[in-house]
């Protein structure tokens, strides 16, 4: 069993089980070792709750960047989410320069449903878009996609239209795209991994009533994969099985409409991986 070191950058919304407080438990249960670097501290998520606190640990990046370089510290992969503003996504890439060895991997974690999040504008959209083209491999969202290539999102769609935006992604420079959230018929959806202009599609079940936090769940539970040896498309199954394991723990108590019940499923991600 492989024994990899990877860091994840992104924001720790105390209560919501999205960002740290899913990657961290995620990726330690698949057998890696975790370091983190806070981009945020939030009271909770910016979904839903009546409002939210708000700190930007931005100043802090290039400090801890510096103290690590005294200390050699370097990563086998850096794994980004939810990021605090503009000005951090430089950071990462500093940060990506100096202190990774091998895999980057950027969920632009900034919209869903044909909308940004609250706090994001075009601008952030365009400089993130600008991130998941860098780095070795990105997971969007189809509205992520959008924002990315200035395609116009849809809530119906057919096969030309995801080929298309698959295109334009590669056009602008992505390279591995594990695409989430694409759904051709009712009851189903599933993820697409391009790599090298090939595109594989696994389709599973989709469960009524759309979930938070479950981008986070997919991304950190994806690159546990990939760090413990899976290939993009083995590790995207991975992850897409376990991630429906998690909303069904969760369907049918409507008190836990913030996030999933992740914790609930982690055996069935560990026997997953063979651990
Ligand atoms: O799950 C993505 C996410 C992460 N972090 C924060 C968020 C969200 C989604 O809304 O608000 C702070």
């Amino acid at each position: 069993m492989a024994y990899k070191r990877v860091l994840t950058i992104q924001d720790i919304s105390c209560v919501g089980q999205c960002s740290l407080t899913v990657a961290l438990p995620i990726l330690s249960a698949s057998g890696t070792e975790t370091c983190i670097l806070p981009s945020a501290v939030l009271s909770n998520h910016t979904a839903g709750f009546s409002g939210f606190t708000f700190r930007d640990l931005s100043d802090d990046f290039a400090k801890i960047s510096e103290q690590w370089k005294k200390d050699k510290i370097t990563f086998d992969a850096v794994y980004t989410g939810y990021l605090g503003s503009i000005q951090q996504i430089d950071s990462v890439r500093k940060i990506f320069a100096a202190h990774c060895k091998g895999l980057t991997i950027v969920d632009p974690a900034m919209a869903d449903n044909g909308k940004l999040y609250v706090g994001f504008d075009e601008a952030y959209a365009a400089e993130m878009a600008k991130l998941c083209f860098e780095a070795d491999i990105t997971l969007p969202n189809i509205t992520e996609a959008c924002f990315m290539t200035g395609t116009e999102y849809r809530e119906t769609y057919d096969r030309a239209y995801i080929d298309d935006l698959l295109q334009k992604l590669r056009d602008r420079g992505a390279k591995t795209i594990i695409l989430t959230g694409v759904s051709y018929r009712e009851g189903r959806t599933g993820v697409i991994v391009d790599k090298n202009g090939v595109s594989t599609y696994y389709e599973h079940k989709k469960i009524a009533g759309g979930c938070h936090g479950t981008g986070d769940v997919y991304a950190s539970a994806f690159t546990g994969a990939v760090m413990q040896g899976f290939n993009e498309q083995e590790a995207a199954r991975i992850a897409a099985d376990y991630t429906v394991a998690c909303i069904e723990k969760t369907a049918g108590d409507a008190k836990h409409w913030y996030g999933v019940k992740f914790e609930l499923a982690l055996p069935d991600y560990i026997r997953m991986l063979g651990l």
